[in-house]
């Protein structure tokens, strides 16, 4: 059966520079808190770090002749700001102006579109000491004028733009449960993180529409993350959960954006943890997005839980479960990835249909998808079956989601390449592309073989 997706539709790879690139204080560039926070003995899988990831940074003909070879559409990879303004504000490096107009203009090159990713989790370590990070009142204008600094070099050919990847694991697992660097926890301070990631969004965005997109004509937006929460049976109180859950995970971010103030379930819950969006910050953030932005990967189950009980329940993933009363659980009966995360393909349809329904069918793009499998690299090649079924499905039920009539845009694996997996190290591969270990030589796996068909075939043939 074929499954033809529409005309123009974006098939591209995604990647972000802290998991990649290496060369983490090469040509002036600044320490950032992911590299702070590997050195911290106990944060990270087998004391892994970036160091040198996958060395992108020295081999980008390597990766742009790969991509080209797999016939991606399009790229998403991330700045490192660190790398353009090594104490976080103030004096620019010239030599990380390079390193990306060299990127962009090889991707350009090769027919490949640049979608270039601002804010991928390696904030300057300079800014969480000078300022708090997330939690610094400066910080939405620091991130606006370091935004200023990349349209001002590369907006000339980088024609998408997304702001912040995944506000959520910011807030949450960096602040909350203090998972991710810079490793806080905290009920309230993810709240307030939030509140500075949206504002720096919104900030970069209006800078972007004032003085660059007139010119330029490019689209920006943010990127959010968002796992699918079903009901756990059809009483009123576990649909409740579940639509809860979905506002406390979503849209948080994204109702502020849509509908310019946050969700009402998040407002009664949380009191005065939660900031106010004062009218100057709604006229800031409403409307700050040309696009919708979802990195989805799993599916869980919700049912209402007695007030407290959900407290350090086993899946804290879902937020800080104890402001939501929300209970999560996966069926015994759904295969899991490598990361313990259920695959669960109509789950990326109702996650689709639900934001379309509730912000008023955006333009959608994936920007991220894709899961981890413990692959095995024989005689030079990775047969990863579970993988190629595993985007089958979910590529299935969104073409499913766009008969359903989800204005769905474009569609990025994660990932291109095996590469640092934040606080699981190097031990978790979401590759379509695996990395010698010795050689760092890159090997495409059998599923980019197969994402290279679909993306010629514009589409599945099942
Ligand atoms: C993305 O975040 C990141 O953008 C990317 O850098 C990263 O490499 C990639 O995912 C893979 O991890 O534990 O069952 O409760 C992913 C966001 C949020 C998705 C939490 C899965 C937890 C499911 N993740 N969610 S569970």
């Amino acid at each position: 059966m074929k499954k033809q997706f529409p005309d123009q539709f974006t098939w591209g790879g995604a990647t972000s520079s802290y998991q990649i690139e290496g060369a983490w204080n090469a040509d002036g560039k600044g320490p950032s808190i992911w590299d702070v926070f590997c050195m911290i003995p106990g944060k990270v899988h087998n004391g892994d770090t970036g160091n040198v990831a996958c060395d992108h940074y020295h081999r980008i003909a390597e990766d742009v002749a790969l991509m080209k070879q797999i016939g991606l559409k399009a790229y998403r990879f991330s700045i490192s700001w660190p790398r353009i303004l090594p104490a976080g504000r103030g004096a620019v490096n010239q030599n990380g102006i390079d390193f990306y107009n060299k990127l962009i203009d090889q991707l350009l090159e090769a027919g490949i579109e640049p979608w270039a990713t601002l804010y991928h989790w390696d904030l300057p370590a300079a800014l969480e000491f000078e300022i708090g990070g997330w939690l610094g009142e400066e910080i939405s204008d620091a991130f606006a004028d370091y935004a200023g600094v990349c349209f001002q070099h590369f907006g000339d050919r980088v024609k998408n733009w997304i702001t912040i990847n995944e506000a959520w694991v910011v807030s949450i697992l960096g602040y909350g449960l203090g998972v991710f660097a810079p490793g806080r926890t905290s009920n309230a301070a993810p709240y307030l993180a939030g509140h500075n990631l949206l504002k720096a969004h919104a900030k970069a965005v209006r800078l972007y529409r004032e003085k660059y997109q007139p010119a330029q004509h490019g689209q920006i937006g943010i990127t959010n993350n968002c796992d699918w929460r079903e009901p756990l049976t059809d009483t009123a109180a576990d649909k409740a959960a579940a639509e809860r859950a979905l506002e406390f995970f979503l849209a948080w971010f994204a109702d502020p954006i849509y509908k310019g103030d946050y969700p009402e379930s998040m407002k009664t819950r949380l009191g005065s943890r939660l900031p106010e969006i004062t009218p100057a910050d709604r006229e800031l953030i409403f409307g700050s997005s040309d696009f919708f932005g979802l990195n989805h990967y799993t599916t869980m189950y919700a049912a209402d839980a007695a007030e407290g009980a959900a407290a350090g329940s086993v899946y804290g993933n879902g937020g800080l479960s104890e402001d939501q009363d929300v209970s999560l659980s996966v069926a015994p009966d759904w295969a899991l990835t490598g990361m313990q995360w259920a695959i669960v393909p109509w789950g990326c349809r109702k996650m689709l249909e639900w934001i379309a329904a509730r912000y008023d069918n955006p333009p959608v793009y994936i920007t991220e998808n894709g899961c981890a499998f413990d692959d095995k690299l024989e005689d030079g090649q990775v047969h990863d079956v579970a993988r190629i079924a595993f985007f089958e499905g979910y590529l299935g039920e969104i073409h499913q989601a766009i008969q359903n009539g989800v204005n769905m845009r474009g569609y990025f694996i994660w990932s291109l390449l095996d590469n640092f997996e934040w606080a699981s190290g190097y031990s978790k591969k979401f590759g379509i592309t695996a990395i010698e270990p010795e050689t760092l030589r890159r090997i495409p796996k059998d599923s980019a073989l197969w994402y290279k068909t679909v993306i010629l075939n514009n589409g599945l043939n099942l």
